[in-house]
């Protein structure tokens, strides 16, 4: 399968070896490649899932014939990709997003949040991953995204921001606050409060203990806890100041592949999943297992994700990408 890139790289090693000066360039252009590879695979698999589901039942042996092609490539892949180590990242499956005071049903996507349970429950239950890690979207009381709070700090906003009387909740707005650079801050409802009923993992998710049987390893992540600085993505703030424990964790376990999924798409799972290509993971959304704010900008996001060779996949495909 990876034939053309080894004999690619055996010819850039020769090159190497008699001029090593260019040993970025050629690492860069190998990351390129193996990239594109990726996602002509992603291609094809998702054409192939399309083509099945459109033959009918009166196509029995084209059927057959092309499920046996399909079965023995993705064979051969994962016995080329054996080295895979996978993390679930579940992402912020709290109370105030799915029925509390940020629920995406009185959002413009009007998405009801809970769906994603029952289809990370299964994912859970029928792959094997290494590592599980929940993110727990954290704020404290005073945090600077509540539209509530916005008069703590009315005083920061910048001569160019939307003004104060013009902001509105989910309006955009920027401050400047002593020794931070300028944030763009989107103003929502107060949500995820520590230790309230809406900022709990909701009852129906399915969160593998610490000490497991199956020797997954788990790790919960808290974020948003700083009153001056959001954090949509599980990695970073959204300042890029403080990282959470998510990549050292994940780097001590050998991960290089991480899935994403949870609440909500165009936010927290769009910038968790950024971060993790930043970090240099395999990443892939589950598309199916996520819900979000609002089409338009879900889409976007998603385009963005794409763009940046993040790969979209449904949750029925996972087990393409990883070995039981
Ligand atoms: C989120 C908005 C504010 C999320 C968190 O989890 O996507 N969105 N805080
Ligand atoms: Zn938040």
């Amino acid at each position: 399968m990876h034939t053309s890139l080894l004999v690619f790289s055996i010819f850039l090693i020769g090159t190497t070896l008699s001029n090593p000066v260019h040993y970025d360039q050629i690492s860069k252009k190998l990351t390129a490649i193996s990239e594109q590879i990726d996602q002509a695979e992603l291609r094809l698999n998702n054409s192939i899932t399309k083509l099945l589901s459109k033959l009918d039942s009166s196509n029995h042996d084209l059927t057959q014939l092309i499920k046996s092609i399909h079965t023995s490539r993705v064979v051969d892949n994962s016995q080329s990709s054996n080295q895979a180590v996978s993390a679930l990242l579940v992402i912020d499956v709290q109370y105030d997003f799915i029925d509390g005071s940020l629920a995406l049903k009185n959002c413009p996507s009007k998405h009801n949040g809970e769906e994603v349970i029952p289809v990370i429950n299964q994912l859970l239950d029928s792959h094997k991953f290494d590592v599980v890690a929940y993110s727990h979207d954290w704020h404290p009381t005073d945090h600077i995204s509540f539209f509530d709070n916005l008069h703590l700090r009315s005083h920061l906003l910048t001569s160019d921001s939307i003004p104060l009387a013009d902001l509105k909740l989910y309006s955009i707005a920027t401050f400047a606050i002593n020794g931070l650079p300028r944030m763009e801050q989107s103003l929502w409802p107060r949500h995820c409060v520590q230790n309230t009923h809406g900022a709990k993992l909701h009852s129906d998710l399915k969160v593998i203990e610490e000490d497991n049987a199956q020797n997954i390893s788990v790790i919960h992540i808290q974020k948003g806890t700083k009153p001056d600085v959001d954090s949509y993505s599980a990695f970073w703030d959204n300042s890029k100041l403080g990282e959470t424990q998510l990549n050292q964790f994940l780097k001590e376990k050998g991960v290089t592949q991480v899935f994403v999924v949870g609440l909500a798409t165009d936010w927290c799972v769009y910038s968790t999943a950024i971060h993790g290509m930043e970090h240099g993971y395999k990443t892939f959304i589950i598309e199916d297992a996520c819900r979000g704010v609002d089409e338009k900008t879900i889409k976007e996001r998603l385009n963005d994700f794409t763009q940046k060779n993040g790969h979209i996949i449904k949750s029925s495909q996972v087990k393409d990408y990883i070995q039981e």
